[in-house]
């Protein structure tokens, strides 16, 4: 390391004085003008933590489903994992050391984390379409190159595509191939593999309409549509030509208005989708003959594919454990059908895609989806190749075949984030191969009505939470409210939790009734108990 180079350079991305920023649940996130020291300091991060670990290492830029004027970044590990948590602690202390203690931040990084400063480091770099990504993306290369590391820049990319080129290209290629149309020719290939032995459905079945939250997923998608078989008649929406990234539309919006985006034109009973800003999540929704909107969340995503692949494990006749991974946020319905009915262990961990990523390795077959959209499937190493070799060399045709069905889908699901595009191919094949159409899919179980809220307290970390955040462990006596209050409703559930995104408390209710009423008054009754109890800021939450 040169520290004069290191000095000239980090004087060129000043840090704000007084500033201090959060390596958070999805890295770092705030307004794009407080970021340009961030982006340099994660660019010297990535380099030491690809010597440490002696790999590539992703730098993704994108706030997600932000507002425009926000931006954000998070490192990606070698196997397109989430950075490692021991790794956030030190992105949080490079991101807030003052100019003058720099160079000895990095140094004793580098002691902790025992980083041999003389090896390669390699690095590769994505960011979103926000009118900031493009600068602050130089200047995370700019922090790359001073200390002196090798660097890929792929440019516009989906935060899913990033951590496959990552993955890609740490397993030298045996994930695929570390380019777009690798990724483009990989996927396709396997989805037109599986639809191949679809019952040939007609046309409007086949449609699909996308709402891409202005964002990178329509060029992504447009890029992608030649690999498609013809069969797949994709309509985009909200494509950023017009109006604004994430503004009134996106799987973020979808989920938490429970209403369509603007911008999308919906007849009654056509199949809709919602991405979010760097495609990573996806929502499905449709309107009935009678108006009424019906959404499709990460749950029911979860519910068909854990059916779809439930019964292909049936098949081959494999001792392959499966089961589905959740957050206290997936709706009670969803967890009882997948518990009751389809007979699948499920297990509840605290919110955050590492969390639900982490848990889901455990098993031979980890389905993993947030209520919120974001999710994937992954398969052990074991149950990867023994179906592979079946798909190969079993003589059973009905075992071969399903088999083969499971192998295509392993080639199909981006394995190593939740991938809005990937998802979605994962969700047409799954709908065509079963003949399902969007209403028979919502019929699987009926979601309880739902509420979510927020209530400003003085201090959020008050609030401490345990058993996957589903219980509040302090301040005193405001889980003991809570059970009273959810005591006086039928197949009633609520939990509070400090948001890791956002300076607020998160509040979330559900309980059964023809309509909403309940969950609105039980969502209504534990903010105001949080507001007395946690210190509440402001007017008291008011009735919905
Ligand atoms: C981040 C997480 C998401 C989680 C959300 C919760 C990733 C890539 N994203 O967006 O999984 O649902 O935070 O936000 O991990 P909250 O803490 O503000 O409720
Ligand atoms: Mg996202």
């Amino acid at each position: 390391m040169d520290p004069e180079a290191l000095k000239k350079y980090s004087a060129l991305h000043p840090k704000p004085a007084g500033l201090s920023l959060q390596y958070g649940t999805a890295g770092f996130r705030t307004r794009a003008e407080q970021l340009d020291h961030v982006m340099f300091r994660m660019g010297l991060l990535a380099v030491l933590r690809s010597r440490a670990v002696g790999a590539t290492i992703g730098v993704m830029v994108t706030a997600s489903h932000n507002p425009e004027e926000d931006n954000g970044v998070k490192l990606i590990d070698p196997l397109g994992e989430m950075l490692h948590p021991s790794w956030e602690e030190y992105a949080t202390q490079l991101a807030n050391a003052e100019e003058q203690e720099l160079q000895q931040v990095i140094t004793e990084i580098c002691q902790k984390a025992a980083v041999n400063q003389h090896k390669d480091a390699s690095v590769f770099v994505g960011r979103d379409t926000r009118p900031s990504s493009e600068k602050l993306s130089q200047s995370v290369i700019d922090g790359i190159s001073v200390l002196g590391g090798q660097y890929h820049d792929y440019g516009l990319v989906t935060t899913p595509q990033l951590h496959y080129m990552v993955c890609c290209q740490n397993t030298q290629g045996q994930y695929g191939k570390a380019t777009l149309e690798g990724y483009y020719e990989k996927l396709s290939k396997a989805f037109t593999e599986l639809i191949k032995q679809c019952p040939s459905s007609g046309e409007s079945q086949r449609r699909l309409k996308i709402d891409c939250a202005n964002g990178i997923g329509a060029l992504k998608l447009s890029e992608m549509k030649p690999y498609f078989p013809k069969e797949v008649l994709i309509h985009l929406y909200n494509d950023g030509t017009k109006e604004k990234l994430n503004h009134l539309c996106g799987a973020d919006f979808v989920k938490v208005h429970q209403e369509p985006p603007r911008g999308i034109d919906m007849k009654p009973n056509e199949r809709c989708c919602s991405f979010d800003g760097d495609a990573d999540r996806i929502v499905y929704y449709y309107k009935d003959a009678a108006g009424r909107f019906h959404l499709i969340d990460g749950d029911k995503i979860a519910t068909l594919i854990s059916i779809f692949l439930k019964e292909l494990l049936g098949k081959v006749e494999q001792p392959l454990k499966m089961a589905v991974v959740q957050t206290a946020y997936a709706n009670g319905s969803s967890t009882r059908y997948l518990e009751e009915t389809l007979k699948v262990p499920v297990h509840c961990v605290k919110t955050g895609v590492k969390h639900l990523h982490h848990k889901a390795q455990e098993f031979d077959v980890g389905v993993y989806f947030e209520a919120n959209g974001h999710g994937t499937v992954l398969f052990s190493k074991a149950a990867e190749s023994k179906i592979r070799q079946l798909a190969r060399e079993e003589k059973d045709d009905k075992k071969r075949e399903a088999a083969k069905v499971l192998e295509h889908m392993i080639d199909l699901i981006n394995q190593t984030v939740g991938d809005a595009i990937s998802d979605m191919l994962v969700i047409e094949a799954i709908l065509a191969l079963k003949g399902l159409t969007v209403q028979q899919w919502d019929a699987i179980y009926t979601d309880l009505p739902n509420r979510l809220l927020k209530v400003q307290v003085a201090d959020r970390r008050v609030i401490a939470t345990g058993d996957a955040e589903r219980r509040a462990l302090t301040p005193a006596g405001l889980q003991e409210e809570l059970d009273g209050l959810v005591g006086k409703y039928r197949l009633a559930r609520a939990f509070v939790r400090p948001s890791g995104t956002e300076d607020v408390v998160r509040v979330y209710a559900e309980a059964d009734a023809q309509g909403r009423e309940n969950a609105d008054a039980l969502a209504h009754e534990v903010s105001l108990a949080v507001y007395n109890l946690a210190g509440g800021k402001g007017a008291p939450p008011q009735p919905i």
